[in-house]
C-alpha cells in the first residue's frame, strides 16, 4: 500500500514548493535614507544631534560610511535654530559633498512649523536631485499645526516638476497618499512616485504593523516607498516586502530602548544588519539613483 505520509523531496531552494510557488522577482536593493538632523530634535535629546556645518558633515559621513545612500537634510543655525536659508543649505550641502561626493542629498521643504511656503522652498533653488514634498496638514503637538494646504502641495509639486527634482512624498497618514494620487492625476506630481511613510507621529497614523500594511497597500503599483520614524519595528517588514527604510535623529535618537545612538551611522548600521540577516543587499547611491530614476546632475 502507498505510504500517504511520505514527505516529498525538498526542492533545491530551501522552502520552495515546486508546483505552487511563483518564481519571485529579484528584489531591488535596499535604499537607506538618513535623516540626520531634523528641525525639532535637540542636543538635549541626544548630544550628537548636529547643528553646525562640521557637525552635519560628521553625521552625514557616519551615515554614508555605514550604508546610507540618501541624506535627508534640514539645516540649523549654529545655536540649533532651524532655517531654510538657501545659502546655509548650500554651505552644508557643499561641505557634505566634499566628504561624500556620491551621496544623494535630499533637502527638506518642510522646514519647521510656521515657516511660509516660499521660505520653505528655498533649497529647491539649488536644484537638488530630490526634495521632500509633504502631502497634507497635520496636528504637530500642542497648538502646532504643520500646514500643507492643497494649494501648497500643488505649488511645491509644480516647482519640482519645473526643476526636475524628484519629490520624496512624505505621508504621515493614509489621507496624504490620497492627496498625492489626486494631485498626480491633475499633473502636479510626476510618476513614478516615491513615498516615505512617516509613521507614529502624534496627529498622524500609528506605527503598528497593521498601519504599515494599510499604507503599503494604498500606493500605486509602480511607486516605491520607504518607512521611517517607527523604523525599527517596521524596517524588517519593509525589507522583506521590497520597500526602503529611513532612519536618523530627525525621527528617533535611540538605538534600542533607553540607549541613545552615538551617531546617525549607528542607526544606519542597525538597518544594514537587519537587511543582511534577511538577505537584502544595500543600494549604493548610484544604485539608488537607478531605482528612483533620478535625473543625473
Ligand atoms: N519639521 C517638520 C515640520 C520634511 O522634512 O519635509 C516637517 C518635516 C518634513 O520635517
Ligand atoms: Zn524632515
Amino acid at each position: 500500500m502507498e505510504d500517504v505520509h511520505e514527505v516529498p523531496p525538498p526542492d533545491e531552494e530551501q522552502g520552495a514548493v515546486k508546483s505552487t510557488a511563483k518564481k519571485q522577482k529579484k528584489m531591488e536593493k535596499l535604499i537607506i535614507t538618513a535623516a540626520i538632523c531634523g528641525a525639532e530634535v535637540l542636543k538635549e535629546h541626544n548630544p550628537a544631534v548636529p547643528y553646525t556645518v562640521a557637525e552635519c558633515v560628521r553625521e552625514a559621513k557616519s551615515a554614508v560610511e555605514a550604508g546610507a545612500a540618501i541624506i535627508h537634510l534640514h539645516v540649523r543655525m549654529d545655536d540649533g535654530t532651524p532655517t531654510q536659508d538657501k545659502s546655509r543649505f548650500k554651505e552644508v550641502m557643499d561641505a557634505i559633498r566634499k566628504e561624500c561626493p556620491d551621496v544623494i542629498i535630499q533637502p527638506s521643504t518642510g522646514g519647521a512649523v510656521g515657516m511660509t511656503d516660499d521660505e520653505r522652498l528655498q533649497p529647491t533653488e539649488l536644484n537638488p536631485e530630490m526634495a521632500t514634498l509633504d502631502c497634507g496638514t497635520l496636528n504637530f503637538g500642542g497648538d502646532e499645526i504643520f500646514v500643507n494646504t492643497e494649494n501648497t502641495i500643488k505649488y511645491f509639486g509644480d516647482r519640482m516638476i519645473e526643476r526636475g527634482i524628484k519629490p520624496e512624498l512624505e505621508v504621515f497618514d493614509k489621507s496624504m497618499i490620497e492627496n498625492a494620487i489626486r494631485l498626480h492625476k491633475k499633473g502636479h506630481i510626476a510618476a513614478p512616485m516615491h513615498f516615505d511613510f512617516v509613521m507614529g507621529v502624534g496627529g498622524g497614523i500609528g506605527g503598528d504593523l497593521r498601519d504599515f500594511v494599510f499604507m503599503r497597500g494604498s500606493i500605486p503599483a509602480d511607486s516605491t516607498y520607504g518607512v521611517g520614524r517607527c523604523e525599527f519595528p517596521l524596517a524588517a517588514a519593509a525589507i522583506i516586502d521590497g520597500g526602503h527604510v529611513r532612519v536618523g535623529f530627525e525621527d528617533n535618537v535611540y538605538l534600542s530602548k533607553g540607549v541613545l545612538a552615538k551617531s546617525n551611522g549607528e542607526l544606519v548600521a542597525k538597518v544594514v544588519r537587519l537587511a543582511k540577516e534577511l538577505g537584502r543587499e544595500i543600494a549604493t547611491p548610484a544604485e539608488a539613483r537607478a531605482i528612483l530614476g533620478l535625473k543625473a546632475r
